[in-house]
């Protein structure tokens, strides 16, 4: 592992810990928030059972339940919470892509593996999620989405993206699909940060000179893989998202992995090593920020969607304020007969 990113890695972990803290002091705060909320909330119920002319339980009863349904997702957040601290050490990275975009075959390059979990040929290889270490950064294997009958796996691959601070999106050269893109803009919706690679697909052996230069020239036409990637980033106007800012970088992982260690001019044209540098340069320039910015999204995130859903119940309770009023100027009526009598 280069110094440099084992220094950085080091700071990564300290931001981790302030990222951690500052979410957890804002989980506690919106928490007590409700409780307060709460704690009004059975106050009124209180005084309006010694007032009986005025009882207006259903509003009551239903302000109580729109609260406890916030308090679950206020829980949900505590748990998601509790389930990242444990992940602090880490740097970490999903590689997330449709089944057979090669993300295995990424795993076998980076760990110089043997290859055994690279698919071969049937759909849908990797079914679980795995973890492994490549330069001090904890990279995770995860199984393939759109895959057909898929769904649990695609679920697992979820779970574990949400949790990491940076995702590796792989994209084939071969037509980017709708599919590939909702997902893609699924994640960008919980704040994921991703690095875009591309693989170019093209059948190789590495003992064909002609498939070498074939490779050669395919991976010079920069025009037709920069094609691609735009006809890809085309699909996010169908989410409301701008995609222009992902970089995406090309590769041949094919070659790569079989030329690695044995063909040093294979593998200088797969441009693999474009891949390395390209999530290292990542990690050295943004990679305090994105650690941080895992642990305030895991909050902030969903805090978001409570907040409109809070100003959704406020404008109905608005509405039904309505009611009070008038029940108070009734109040106010029987009062002046009260006192006359
Ligand atoms: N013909 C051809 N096949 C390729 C190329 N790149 C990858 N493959 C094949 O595509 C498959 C990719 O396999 P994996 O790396 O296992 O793909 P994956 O993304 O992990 O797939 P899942 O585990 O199912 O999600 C393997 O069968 C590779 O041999 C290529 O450039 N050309
Ligand atoms: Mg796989």
């Amino acid at each position: 592992m280069s110094s440099s990113i084992e220094r950085e890695l080091v700071r990564c972990r300290q931001s981790a810990e302030e990222g951690y803290e500052l979410a957890n002091a804002k989980y506690s705060d919106i928490k007590n928030t409700l409780i307060d909320a709460a704690n009004s909330l059975s106050k009124t119920d209180k005084e309006q059972s010694q007032v009986s002319r005025i009882r207006n339980s259903e509003l009551v009863e239903k302000q109580k339940s729109e609260l406890q349904q916030l308090r679950n997702r206020i829980d949900y957040i505590g748990s998601d919470l509790k389930n990242l601290r444990g992940r602090m050490k880490d740097f970490s990275i999903v590689v997330y892509g449709r089944t057979m975009a090669g993300k295995s075959t990424l795993m076998e390059i980076l760990t110089h593996g043997n290859g055994q979990s690279i698919g071969k040929g049937s759909q849908r290889t990797t079914l679980d999620v795995r973890d492994y270490h490549w330069n001090g950064l904890k990279i995770t294997d995860v199984p393939g989405i759109s895959a057909f009958g898929g769904e649990a796996d695609e679920r697992l691959a979820l779970e574990a993206a949400k949790k990491a601070d940076l995702i590796l999106f792989l994209l084939t050269s071969d037509a980017p699909q709708p599919d590939e893109a909702e997902k893609l803009a699924q994640l960008r919706s919980l704040g994921k940060p991703v690095l875009g690679v591309i693989n170019v697909k093209m059948s190789f052996n590495i003992n064909d000179d002609l498939d070498i230069e074939d490779l050669q020239d395919r991976m010079a036409d920069t025009s037709t893989i920069n094609a691609t990637i735009n006809q890809f980033k085309k699909f996010s106007a169908n989410h409301n998202q701008d995609w222009s800012g992902i970089k995406f970088v090309a590769t041949h992982l094919l070659s790569a992995y079989q030329s690695q260690d044995k063909n040093p001019k294979v593998f200088r044209i797969s441009r693999f090593a474009e891949v390395e540098e390209f999530i290292l340069d990542k990690v050295r320039n943004d990679g305090r920020f994105l650690r941080i910015k895992t642990f305030a999204d895991s909050v902030a995130v969903p805090m978001s969607n409570v907040i409109l859903e809070i100003y959704k119940q406020s404008g109905n309770t608005l509405r039904e304020s309505d009611v009070w009023f008038d029940k108070r100027r009734q109040l106010g009526e029987w009062r002046e007969k009260f006192l006359a009598r």
